[in-house]
C-alpha cells in the first residue's frame, strides 16, 4: 500500500498573470504541491474563508505546511520558494539583488501598469482615451527598460 503524503504547500491561484508567475516556479522546481483554483468571478476571494489566507482578498498566497507560514503578494512568495527549494537564486549577492531588482520592478511597475491598461482595453464598460493613452505610454516605457 503506498501511502501519499500530503504536500507542504498549498497554493491558492486562478487562470492569470500573478498566478502564472508562482504556477511556473512550482512547476519548474519541481515542487509538489496541491492547488486550490479561486473562482474570481465568483467573487470567493471576497470570502471570509479565502479572506483568513489572504486579508487583500487576491490570488496568489500559499500556505507552507511545514513552516506554518501563510503568505501572500506573487514577490513575497517567490522570494520565499526560492529561500525554501534554492532553485534560481544565484550564488553572488550581485546576482541575488539584481533578481530582487526585477522582481519588484515586475511587480510594482509591468503588473499593475499592465493590469490598468488591460481594464481600459477590456475590463471597462466606456471607453477612456486619456486612461488607454495614459497606461498605453506607462507599458510601453517600461517595455523599453527592459529592453
Ligand atoms: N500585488 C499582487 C497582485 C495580485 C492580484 O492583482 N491578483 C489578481 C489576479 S492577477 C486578483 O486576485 N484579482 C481579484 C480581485 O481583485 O478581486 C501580487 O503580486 O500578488
Amino acid at each position: 500500500m503506498t501511502v501519499s503524503k500530503k504536500p507542504d504547500i498549498t497554493f491558492y491561484t486562478a487562470d492569470t498573470p500573478n498566478g502564472l508567475k508562482v504556477a511556473l516556479f512550482l512547476h519548474e522546481a519541481g515542487i509538489p504541491f496541491e492547488r486550490r483554483f479561486v473562482d474570481l468571478s465568483a467573487g470567493e476571494q471576497h470570502q471570509p474563508a479565502f479572506l483568513a489566507i489572504n486579508p487583500n482578498g487576491k490570488i496568489p498566497a500559499i500556505v507552507d505546511h511545514a513552516a506554518g507560514i501563510t503568505l501572500f503578494e506573487s514577490g513575497a512568495i517567490l522570494t520565499r520558494l526560492s529561500d525554501k527549494y534554492p532553485l534560481f537564486k544565484p550564488d553572488s549577492l550581485k546576482e541575488q539583488c539584481q533578481v530582487q531588482q526585477w522582481l519588484h520592478f515586475q511587480i510594482g511597475g509591468i503588473g499593475p501598469m499592465m493590469g490598468q491598461l488591460w481594464w481600459f482595453l477590456h475590463g471597462s464598460k466606456t471607453r477612456n482615451e486619456e486612461a488607454l493613452a495614459r497606461y498605453r505610454k506607462e507599458t510601453l516605457r517600461l517595455l523599453g527598460v527592459v529592453d
